[in-house]
């Protein structure tokens, strides 16, 4: 008989997964409690996939030998707990679609800021070194899906702490841990340390064979990483001192060693600016050398990269003031390093979907930087808390376009306007690209 696999949300990830195991000879069903996208429902009917949406019909859940839930769904769902009390085990996507990759070897990039960036880096310094790559995972394109329809020998894969949250066997060639500062504590009982501990398993799995990159400098990583027993050949990256293997920024030259060879390149040539990018360009370019790419190679792609919008993305600079796009900072560490760069006054919008956010950790930054704050949020209550008494004018919006006409009066020339949020942002917008293109437009209909 065929084993039923419940897939639960049919999203990017439930109807890739739904794909793979048609595919793999599952009886698939999928359930979607919520609004389905027309695009997926599309997909499901053209490959004669059973669904339902709108509801989760337990009689036809229950039943499953094996669900796959998907990553938005949280553990506190009644639907979830139930599944669990009957003792069905549930996977998430990755673990799913790890079982069907074959011999294909996959780079897994985690942490709580720089994801994407790292990600999207190592993508393209593995593409341009020849390697025959798909970028897969929590950047937005399914990794079952790409599995089902186009295997690859390599996936790069970004990779959320929910993704691990329900792995089993899923095993990184090489992962990376960019930092761990406080996010998603929602999700996880408000315990940092319960948030943490779905961070390390990236490890879990990894033997001798396989290599873990953390950061030396990060000192979450660093108090935690003891707890853990990690198999894997660890490669640091630090800017606080040499290193004979790893990668290291001293004195604005980079040296990254993963093997024998030895990759050096001035900092002033990378393409992505910033001390944090500096650090995803580390553990980027060691990712590289770990899986053997050329240190040309590796030096011309970190040059020539184009990083993705709504991260320090420049928008215009307006009568002297310039204005700067960083939506996709929905933690306050993400705001911190984008403050930590700020060279002129600041005016900052921040707000939105507080996370359970310590605002006390930009405190120094903003009393240094931060001439006024405009809040982007439906409730500002904690952001008025914060920094009341700490900055001169703390005003609230409640739309990308009144922000910016705020934020221009309030900025002189010579200024700067950044979005750094430090929230997410389902309050106001559809999602951090919806804040950061109608932040954009509504700079450009100044
Ligand atoms: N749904 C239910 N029942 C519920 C709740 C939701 O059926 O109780 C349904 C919704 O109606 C919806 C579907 O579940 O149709 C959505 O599932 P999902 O929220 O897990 O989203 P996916 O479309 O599958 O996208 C997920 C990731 N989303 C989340 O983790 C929230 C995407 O990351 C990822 O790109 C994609 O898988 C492919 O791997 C997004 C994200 O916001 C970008 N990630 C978070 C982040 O980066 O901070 C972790
Ligand atoms: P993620 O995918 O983990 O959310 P992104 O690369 O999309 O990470 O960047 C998200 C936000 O965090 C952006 O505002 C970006 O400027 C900031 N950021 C990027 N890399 C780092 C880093 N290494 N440390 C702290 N903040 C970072």
């Amino acid at each position: 008989m065929k084993k039923r696999l419940v897939i639960l949300g049919a999203g990017e990830s439930g109807v890739g997964a739904a794909l793979l195991g048609k595919q793999q000879g599952y009886d698939v069903f999928v359930s979607d409690g919520g609004r389905m996208k027309e695009v997926y429902k599309n997909e499901l009917e053209a490959n004669e996939i059973a669904y339902e949406a709108g509801t989760h019909t337990e009689a036809l859940i229950l039943n499953a030998d094996e669900v796959m839930k998907s990553p938005g769904i949280p553990e506190k769902n009644e639907l979830v707990k139930k599944i669990r009390k009957q003792g069905i085990p549930i996977i998430s996507e990755i673990e799913f679609a790890y079982r069907y990759k074959g011999n294909s070897k996959i780079i897994g990039i985690t942490g709580s800021n720089g994801k994407t960036t790292t990600t999207s880096l190592i993508h393209h310094i593995c593409k341009h070194g020849g390697l025959d790559v798909a970028l897969v995972g929590n950047i937005g394109y399914s990794f079952a899906k790409q599995i089902a329809e186009d295997p690859k020998p390599w996936y790069v894969a970004e990779i959320s702490s929910f993704q691990l949250d329900d792995i089993q066997y899923f095993r990184p060639d090489v992962a990376v841990l960019t930092n761990i500062s406080e996010d998603h504590l929602d999700r996880y009982d408000y315990k940092f340390e319960n948030y943490i501990s779905s961070k390390f398993r990236i490890t879990m799995n990894q033997t001798a064979e396989d290599t873990f990159i953390y950061c030396e400098d990060d000192p979450v990583t660093m108090q935690f990483i003891r707890n853990y027993t990690i198999k894997s050949n660890p490669l640091p990256i630090t800017m606080n001192k040499d290193l004979n293997k790893g990668a290291s920024i001293r004195n604005g030259f980079m040296t990254v060693a993963a093997g024998d060879e030895r990759v050096q390149m001035s900092i002033y040539d990378f393409a992505l600016k910033g001390k944090h990018n500096q650090y995803n360009t580390m553990a980027a370019g060691l990712a590289a050398a770990t899986v053997g790419i050329r240190k040309e190679k590796i030096r011309e792609a970190i040059s020539s990269f184009e990083n993705y919008p709504h991260r320090m993305e420049a928008v215009a600079t307006i009568r002297g003031v310039e204005f700067i796009n960083d939506s996709k900072a929905t933690n306050v560490n993400s705001t911190w390093y984008a403050l930590e760069s700020m060279t002129k006054p600041t005016v900052l919008i921040l707000g939105g979907v507080d996370k359970g956010n310590d605002y006390t950790l930009l405190d120094e930054l903003v009393a240094e930087k931060v001439k006024a704050i405009v809040c982007l949020g439906s409730d500002n209550k904690k952001i008025h808390e914060a920094f009341q008494g700490k900055v001169s004018v703390i005003m609230d919006t409640t739309s990308a376009e009144e922000a910016v006409f705020a934020s221009f009066r309030l900025a002189e020339k010579g200024d700067v306007v950044l979005l750094s949020p430090a929230c997410a942002s389902f309050d106001l917008f559809k999602n951090y690209e919806d804040r950061g293109d109608q932040f954009k437009l509504a700079v450009r209909n100044l």
